[in-house]
């Protein structure tokens, strides 16, 4: 059995593409992701099924952080600015530790990435709207979860996958 994760993140008001990557994978998949930026209110009921977090530019009441066990692994989601994510890895790495983390989800950078540190799986999707850097791609992730490995795939608005940046990692 393959557990399937999608991951989100700094959507910046919007509304419509969250909605559509909800509405395309509830229910298909284990379980979605939103990881802050997302500058909408707490109660919406688009949050119904996501386990989102608050980001820097998120005045709602959401969580500054989340863990969540699955599959029988322990996953941490935070945004990263409260963590220091744009000047190093050593706040985010010792919240993993800290929650014994197997996978940590993070975003505020809009720069997507897939590292292994220590035995955890840190995934940035990069951003659904504002993309940063040298990928001018708006992106998310979807993680497939195997017994001994990790396959990660990034897509774009139209669940096209973004061939340059799959990886596969052992567990
Ligand atoms: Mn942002």
């Amino acid at each position: 059995m393959v557990t399937r994760l999608i991951i989100m993140s700094d959507s910046h008001g919007d509304r419509t593409i969250v909605e559509e990557i909800k509405k395309r994978y509830q229910g298909q998949v284990d379980a979605i992701f939103h990881n802050g930026d997302s500058e909408l209110e707490a109660n919406d009921d688009l949050w119904n099924g996501i386990y989102v977090v608050k980001g820097n530019c998120d005045w709602a009441a959401f969580p500054e952080r989340t863990t969540l066990d699955i599959a029988g692994l322990r996953i941490a989601q935070t945004h990263g600015h409260l963590y220091g994510i744009n000047y190093g890895w050593t706040r985010l790495d010792y919240l993993a530790e800290e929650v014994g983390a197997d996978i940590c989800l993070y975003g505020h950078l809009h720069v997507p990435a897939a590292d292994m540190r220590e035995g955890v799986l840190f995934i940035n999707p990069g951003s659904i709207s504002q993309p940063r850097g040298m990928i001018q791609e708006r992106l998310y992730a979807q993680l497939d979860i195997y017994p001994d490995h990790y396959h990660i795939e990034f897509l774009d608005r139209n669940h096209q996958t973004y061939p340059a940046l799959t990886r596969d990692l052992k567990r």
